[in-house]
């Protein structure tokens, strides 16, 4: 993704929040957040842009569009450092837990004094928060759901974020005179949709010049500390970075202990025991002679050790050693095994991009297939009608095979009801190719009506995949509350796939419930739900999930050639 883009998206958004608590007028924040979305997704560099070329992007007027001229050239904006200068940081910190928002949070300010998280919580306490108007009971249960939401994730950041910085420090590193290898390593290895520091490892002969050069990024802001082994520092954007350097001979053993998990590792250090051997991050050494035997490369040391090299998605002691020694893992689903995207947007309803533009940028990535999906008539603020998506309809079989011979699927992202209705009558649902249908509304419903919800949707003859199935949002909010184990069953039974959502804040599923509702013989579909150009290529962070909850090619719809998808998709048990 483009960097610069979302500096200024986050600057918008902030100016939005600003807005908001401040109590200034809605439209003007809506129209920040709107700009600030637009820009984020925007498929080009804006800091080439002059004003006349930000007015081109959708929802920029010219007091916006100057406003972020202003922030590329001077790095802050006038009227947002006024605007944060009258609230406090601490009602700032307010509006970023989930299900406050910057009303309340400014009423909280402005009759309880309030202005930290910390004394939120204790005004919840002692029950000051019951009399106010526009709070209670409820609230205040949001609230502190919210609060510990917000402390869970206040130490982690999404792999995404973390992604960025690694390939950057990277890059940087590779640099350095005298640099062999580079590479991170750690949970952002292993794929974990939240990291808690970055772990890099350089293989060279000397570490010296490779910690000052960490110590001096320009992303560097704190030294946390510096040695001759290993160096830790904390960026401007606070993640906590730590850099190892091993010998180039040692880089295969350093790799893999640094890779982890800590329980993976616990095994392999068992195993390498068992076989008369130590293995620590310097090599895998026999015990006696104290002899190193392997550490070149990982697949040298896990081969020592009986094992194939183990993908690190993998590497979380679940049954991945077991497997392993029997000759039995599973070869998992990559980026390259996908075959198109089920799930995706245009500006029709709220996607950034013309139907046109996502189509070309989608060929461009070399898909067979492609599936656009734009929203249904009863989630209201989009406006779907009849006659919009019969007319995208048509536009899509116009540009069928057009790009690349790269097949377009029309399809729509059904909402599901709350008795598990979705928007259209059967005979309308027909004329789609494919039919995503999720839940957007009536979030509480309960444990039971909301398994019989979904399990009715699944039984729907037209509706093929179940998006974002818990409709969680990472570190912001929590799943619904369903029997997963029936809902995964009738998934199975019924032929409708799972989504794995691979927006980076969803990742949904979630790699656990990948495994259960693989166990109950469900099929998935990883997609991006793209609602710009540059989201498509989230679609790593879907796969890099998958592998961790062990599905192969075979789990995948998408990964499977055009006619067996649309087997599948005709639900008809012939698959
Ligand atoms: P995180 O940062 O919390 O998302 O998780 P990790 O897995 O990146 O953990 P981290 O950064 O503490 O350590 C990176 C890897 O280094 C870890 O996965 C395994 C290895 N490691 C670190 N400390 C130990 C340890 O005390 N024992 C063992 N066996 N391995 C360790
Ligand atoms: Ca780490
Ligand atoms: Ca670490
Ligand atoms: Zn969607």
């Amino acid at each position: 993704m483009v960097r610069p883009n979302e500096e200024v998206e986050a600057l918008l958004q902030e100016y939005a929040d600003l807005i908001a608590i401040t109590g200034g007028e809605a439209f003007k924040a809506r129209a920040y957040e709107k700009a600030a979305r637009a820009i984020g997704g925007h498929p080009t560099d804006v800091s080439h842009l002059d004003v006349a070329g930000l007015k081109e992007i959708p929802g920029v007027g010219t007091s916006i569009a100057e406003k972020v001229v202003e922030y590329l050239r001077t790095g802050k904006v006038t009227v947002v450092e006024e605007r944060r200068a009258r609230i406090p940081a601490g009602v700032r910190q307010l509006v970023a837990i989930p299900t406050l928002g910057p009303k309340r949070a400014m009423t909280l300010h402005e009759v309880l004094h309030i202005s930290s998280v910390d004394e939120l919580a204790d005004a919840i306490e002692a029950e000051k928060l019951r009399d106010l108007k526009g709070f209670g009971e409820k609230t205040e249960e949001n609230i502190l759901h919210g609060i510990a939401l917000l402390r869970q994730a206040g130490e982690r950041i999404l792999s995404s974020t973390a992604l960025e910085s690694a390939e950057s420090i990277v890059a940087e590193l590779s640099r350095v005179t005298g640099c062999e290898k580079c590479a991170y390593a750690g949970s952002l290895r292993r794929g974990k949709e939240t990291v808690g520091d970055l772990d890099i490892l350089v293989a060279a002969g000397r570490s010296a010049p490779f910690m000052d050069a960490l110590t001096e990024l320009p992303a560097t802001a704190e030294v946390i500390a510096r040695g001759a082994k290993k160096t830790s520092i904390r960026t401007d954007q606070g993640v906590q970075v730590d850099l190892r350097v091993v010998r180039p001979d040692a880089w295969g053993a350093g790799l893999q202990y640094f890779t982890g998990s800590k329980a993976h590792n616990i095994r392999t250090r068992t195993i390498a025991v068992r076989l008369g051997l130590k293995l620590s991050e310097y090599g895998l050494f026999e015990t006696e002679s104290g002899e190193r035997v392997a550490s070149r490369s990982e697949d040298e040391v896990y081969a020592r050790l009986g094992l194939p090299w183990i993908p690190p998605t993998l590497r979380e002691d679940r049954g991945e050693i077991e497997a392993g020694l029997r000759g039995e893992l599973p070869a998992v689903v990559t980026d390259q095994d996908i075959r198109g995207d089920l799930h995706t947007h245009t500006d029709l309803t709220d996607g950034l991009a013309t139907l046109e533009e996502m189509v070309a940028a989608a060929a461009g990535r070399g898909y067979a297939y492609y599936a656009i999906t734009d929203h249904a008539p009863d989630l209201s603020m989009q406006r779907m009608t009849d006659e919009k998506i019969l007319a995208q309809r048509e536009s899509v079989r116009a540009l069928d095979g057009r790009h690349h011979r790269m097949r377009l699927l029309h399809g729509t992202e059904l909402n599901i009801g709350p008795e598990g209705e979705v928007d259209w009558p059967d005979e309308f649902l027909r004329g789609f190719d494919i039919c995503v249908a999720s839940v957007h509304s009536h979030f509480n419903a309960g444990r039971e009506a909301m398994t019989r919800r979904l399990v009715r949707a699944c039984e729907n003859p037209h509706v093929n995949v179940i998006g974002h199935p818990t409709t969680r949002l990472i570190g912001r909010r929590p799943g619904i509350d369903a029997d997963w184990d029936e809902v995964f069953a009738a998934c199975a039974r019924t032929g409708t796939a799972l989504e794995i959502n691979a927006q980076p804040d969803r990742l949904d599923l979630g790699d656990e419930d990948i495994l259960r509702a693989r166990s109950h013989g469900a099929r998935f579909s990883i997609a991006t739900d793209a609602h710009s150009i540059p989201q498509l290529a989230c679609l790593r962070y879907g796969t890099g999930t998958a592998q961790r909850g062990w599905c192969t090619p075979d789990d995948v719809i998408n990964t499977w050639p055009l006619r067996r998808l649309r087997r599948f998709l005709r639900k008809d048990g012939t698959d």
